[in-house]
């Protein structure tokens, strides 16, 4: 059967595409992209987006709290940086076509996810030193092969993030350290940090890679480089050393360095922790969608405010674009 014309432009944009993705080179904007690649795009850095702003929670909690005035501004620092982190994924997400309203409204309404390790209670200063070392320690393992994502605009967002989240691990590290070296009672609670925190940080990898239903299509199209249980042994490779190094110890039995395989092992996952977490039953998710909606709501008069300011000087990238009634996330 003969072509029709459109058909043949279309499979000639297809194999263009697919020629630019073969050579490791970057798909942008205003290529031609197949629906699904785009939709998975969209999916997945929303819910990166998602994370980094719904991730300001259990730091912000204890902004107020910090035991010094260094410490304070550090962690103040951080959690900007985990605020501009949402802009840019926000914005590289808007690339795509969508609109940062629609995907806040999405998660919002529980219609779009972001990371299960932000459901977890952060009860005490350690847990500063805890998220900053395993959960921005797992966050840079899973983010730099990132940076050589086949989309331009999410691959060149990530170099700067993968910057600013060493700094957040080292500041992390810094805290447990202090704390490991300080007094008995001290050492007691980065501890009990680490040993609430190391599971869930395991978890954050996403389901093992025979129940991960997007990695084979996300990893032909180059959007995912290597897969979830590939990068969660990176992770706990990385992380046991550093343990040694704080004088902790990682609440694992199993956790062994396996000679022939050049690896540590370790013992069974709890993947129905994660899936329930996921689902919506992990032991915050009321508590952050909660909070995110009110502190929404709160932040409307910016909006209005930035939005009125864009329009009263003609800034086309302001209210007056159809593309996005509202510029302030
Ligand atoms: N939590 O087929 P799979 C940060 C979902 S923030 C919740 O393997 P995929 C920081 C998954 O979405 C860093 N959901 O999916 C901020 C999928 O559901 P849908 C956050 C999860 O996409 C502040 C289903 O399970 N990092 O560092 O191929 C302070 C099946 O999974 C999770 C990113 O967002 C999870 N853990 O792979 C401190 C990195 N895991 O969408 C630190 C970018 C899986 O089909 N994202 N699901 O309904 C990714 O690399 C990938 O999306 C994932 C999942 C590896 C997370």
């Amino acid at each position: 059967m003969q072509q029709t014309q459109p058909e043949q432009h279309e499979q000639e944009l297809e194999a263009e595409f697919e020629r630019l993705v073969a050579d490791d080179q970057r798909i942008e904007p205003r290529d031609w992209m197949p629906e699904g690649y785009r939709k998975t795009l969209i999916r997945q850095i929303a819910q990166h987006a998602h994370s980094e702003i719904i991730g300001m929670q259990p730091e912000g909690n204890w902004l107020t709290r910090a035991p010094s005035l260094q410490r304070k501004a550090i962690l103040l620092a951080k959690v900007q940086d985990e605020a501009g982190h949402g802009l840019y994924l926000y914005s590289a997400a808007e690339t795509l076509g969508v609109d940062r309203a629609e995907l806040l409204d999405k998660l919002h309404q529980g219609k779009q996810k972001y990371s299960s390790i932000f459901n977890y209670p952060s009860l005490g200063w350690a847990d500063m030193g805890a998220i900053g070392w395993l959960v921005d320690g797992a966050a840079i393992v899973n983010q730099i092969p990132i940076t050589r994502c086949s989309y331009g605009p999410y691959a060149r967002a990530m170099v700067r993030i993968c910057k600013e989240e060493s700094f957040h691990q080292r500041q992390g590290f810094d805290i447990l350290y202090t704390l490991s070296h300080g007094t008995e009672a001290q050492h007691q609670m980065a501890q009990d940090a680490v040993n609430r925190w190391w599971w869930p940080s395991v978890m954050m990898f996403g389901p093992p890679d025979d129940d991960s239903p997007n990695s084979a299509q996300s990893m032909k199209w180059g959007i995912k480089r290597f897969s979830n249980d590939e990068l969660r042994r990176r992770f706990i490779d990385m992380t046991v050393p550093q343990a040694e190094v704080l004088g902790l110890s990682l609440p694992d039995p199993e956790l062994v360095w396996d000679e022939e395989n050049e690896r540590y092992a370790h013992g069974p996952i709890d993947w129905d922790e994660l899936y329930e977490n996921i689902k919506g039953n992990g032991p915050c998710n009321a508590e952050r969608i909660e909070h995110r909606v009110r502190a929404h709501e709160q932040g409307g008069w910016v909006r209005e405010a930035a939005n009125a300011y864009a329009a009263k000087h003609g800034d086309q990238a302001g209210a007056t674009s159809g593309q996005s009634q509202e510029r302030v996330a």
